[in-house]
């Protein structure tokens, strides 16, 4: 993925401070980054992913421990907890994905990384994690009839395992879309696994293909719907409070009449009078966008 100056240098940071197993300034760096405003798919694909690859360099070169590099993995795994916690969805999609790392595959780093990235698109997903057998797989996906099947792979003596996964979830009679990737797959075998609709390492060309096979448009709420969820929200909290109009209107500084219009949805409300509102209710501007 293309990275800014700015999430080049944040990944520097986060790197040394995996390869020191410093977690402290790793949870420093994912605040940082967050505040920046860098969204969670760049943290997590611009970031963290290409940090844990020099970490397995340094593993590799016999510089980092297997205690080193576990350590570096977990405070991966928990600063990607934070990341999604602080993390709204875009919106909700009721398709499902079922994320798996092969039979035999032990790293779930990938799988945990891309199911969080499909939760933070909206999708619903369940995350099965390492070394799924093929068998259990199949029945787990023909029972919920999951829309979208997700397999991982960190090395190539696995295709073939994959490939077999990929033709059984192929035959069920739903039919789920299924892809195969991760750093398992040579650059010669992208696109060529028998059963796999795509064969892919990148998570965002996932995502985007995910959408268009399963014919997955945006869902966000128009503007007028947006009004209108504000404009009920602002009534309930003022009804709960037993005031009448005039008195919210005051408290917040706001003409009776505007705030009427707010309430009906009708009023594009600019996100001052919003904060005042906000202010007056005791409550957040997120809140009264989306009560949730
Ligand atoms: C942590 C780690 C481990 C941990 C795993 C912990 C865990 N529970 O996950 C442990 C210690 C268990 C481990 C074991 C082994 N490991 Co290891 N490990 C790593 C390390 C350092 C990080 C892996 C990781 O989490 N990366 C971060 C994730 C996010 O990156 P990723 O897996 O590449 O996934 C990205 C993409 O590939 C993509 N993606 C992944 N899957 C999919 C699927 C689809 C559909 C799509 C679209 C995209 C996609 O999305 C991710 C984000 O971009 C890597 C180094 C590296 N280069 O990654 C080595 C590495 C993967 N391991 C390696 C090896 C060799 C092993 C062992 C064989 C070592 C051994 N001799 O025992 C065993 C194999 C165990 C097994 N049977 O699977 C090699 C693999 C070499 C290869 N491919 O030929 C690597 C690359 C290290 C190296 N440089 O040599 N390992």
């Amino acid at each position: 993925m293309d990275r800014s100056p700015e999430t080049q240098l944040l990944c520097e940071r986060y790197t040394a401070a995996l390869l020191s197993g410093d977690d402290r300034e790793a949870e420093r760096v994912v605040l940082d980054a967050l505040q920046r405003g860098v969204g969670a798919d760049a943290i997590y694909l611009g970031i963290l992913a290409p940090a844990l690859v020099e970490v397995g360099e340094a593993w590799r070169h016999g510089e980092l421990s297997i205690a080193q590099e576990h350590l570096a993995t977990n405070i991966t795994l928990e600063q990607m907890g934070h990341i999604r916690d602080a993390t709204r969805r875009r919106e909700h999609i009721s398709a499902e994905v079922v994320v798996a790392a092969v039979a035999g595959e032990m790293h779930f780093v990938a799988t945990r990384m891309i199911a969080n990235l499909f939760h933070f698109d909206g999708w619903a997903v369940v995350h099965l994690g390492a070394d799924t057998p093929s068998a259990d797989l199949v029945d787990l996906v023909r029972e919920r009839e999951s829309e979208l099947v997700v397999l991982s792979l960190s090395h190539p003596d696995r295709i073939c395992t994959a490939q077999d996964a990929a033709e059984r979830l192929k035959a069920l009679a739903h039919g789920p879309v299924v892809f195969v990737g991760g750093a398992g797959i040579p650059d010669a075998e992208q696109g060529e696994i028998g059963g796999a609709d795509l064969v892919s390492s990148s998570p965002t060309e996932a995502l985007r293909t995910a959408r268009a096979l399963l014919g997955i448009t945006s869902e966000r709420p128009t503007l007028d719907i947006q009004l209108g969820t504000l404009g009920r929200r602002v009534q309930e909290l003022r009804k709960q409070r037993g005031w009448s109009q005039q008195r919210l209107a005051s408290a917040a500084g706001l003409d009776r009449t505007y705030l009427g219009t707010v309430e009906q949805g009708k009023q594009n409300i600019t996100i001052g009078a919003a904060l005042k509102l906000a202010d007056a209710l005791d409550t957040t501007l997120g809140e009264l966008i989306d009560p949730g």
